[in-house]
């Protein structure tokens, strides 16, 4: 039984989420290790200031435009993405036309059958990494994220993976595959290793690339390639590192802060 978070506690969204990611666990959805993964962000997303900087806007456009210019697009899902955006994730594989697939880092099928079963009722109809019928492997994969679906990871030039660890990120990159990722760790090997790294967390990432993928998806080809030549990858991630590293110097010479 999760707690009432009053609303006006300063701290009033942070702790709903975290509440969210609690129940999440109990309902199977997410896996315990979840929670861990979560602190990690939360403090990262502490020293973003818990808003999005412009320079993570330019990351979600490039990655935008990068799963829109993909031929086979497909955007996995974990316990805890699930549980933080399953709205605006199902929203944005439609906008993109890239499936939803279900791959899990701690595989167990009642979890699969649970993040499923959210995601059905946030509005998605073809999910694949369910159909056991349907079930590739990819060697290069040292654990259960393996398992792919054929019709899915498997076969996609460009796998949106947020919240991933970094072996499968570079195993999909070894294999010829762009990855797209959102990780509040800007060092993680995830974010040093795909193609596109969004800096920014999760919940505010999706909604923010759904509006972008609205404006995008009417674009034709070469205005697209135009507007992707203005955003470079690298140098974003380093401009987030610098933005990080920055805000801290100004909170640490910030003295009215050490007052209260
Ligand atoms: O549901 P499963 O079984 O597939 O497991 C999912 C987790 C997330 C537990 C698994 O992939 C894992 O252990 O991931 P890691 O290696 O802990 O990496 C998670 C990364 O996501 C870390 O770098 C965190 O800083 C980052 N992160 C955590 N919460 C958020 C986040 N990034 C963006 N938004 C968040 N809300």
């Amino acid at each position: 039984m999760t707690p009432e978070v009053p609303k006006n506690h300063p701290r009033y969204e942070s702790l709903v989420t975290r509440e969210k990611i609690i129940e999440g666990m109990h309902q199977k959805i997410v896996a315990e290790a979840g929670l861990i993964a979560h602190g990690r962000g939360e403090a990262f997303d502490y020293i973003l200031g818990e808003n999005t900087p412009d320079f993570a806007l330019k990351q979600e456009k490039l990655a935008v435009i990068t799963l829109l210019k993909a031929e086979e697009p497909v955007i996995s899902i974990n316990g805890n993405v699930a549980v933080l955006c399953p709205n605006e994730i199902v929203e944005l594989s439609r906008i993109l036309e890239a499936p939803l697939e279900i791959n899990l880092f701690y595989r167990r099928l009642e979890r699969e059958e649970a993040i499923k079963n959210l995601l059905e009722k946030a509005g998605a109809q073809n999910i694949y990494g369910v159909d056991q019928s349907k079930q590739e492997t990819i060697p290069e994969i040292s654990h259960q994220r393996r398992i792919v679906d054929s019709r899915g990871i498997a076969r996609s030039d460009c796998v949106f993976v947020p919240l991933e660890d970094g072996d499968r990120t570079m195993a999909l990159r070894k294999l010829g595959k762009d990855v797209v990722t959102v990780d509040l760790n800007p060092l993680s090997r995830t974010s040093l290793t795909a193609t596109v790294s969004i800096t920014n967390n999760v919940s505010r990432a999706v909604k923010e690339m759904v509006s972008f993928a609205k404006d995008y998806k009417n674009m034709n080809s070469l205005a697209l390639e135009d507007e992707k030549k203005r955003f470079d990858n690298k140098a974003l991630l380093q401009e987030a590192l610098k933005f990080m590293s920055s805000r801290l110097e100004e909170l640490a010479s910030d003295r009215k802060l050490f007052e209260v």
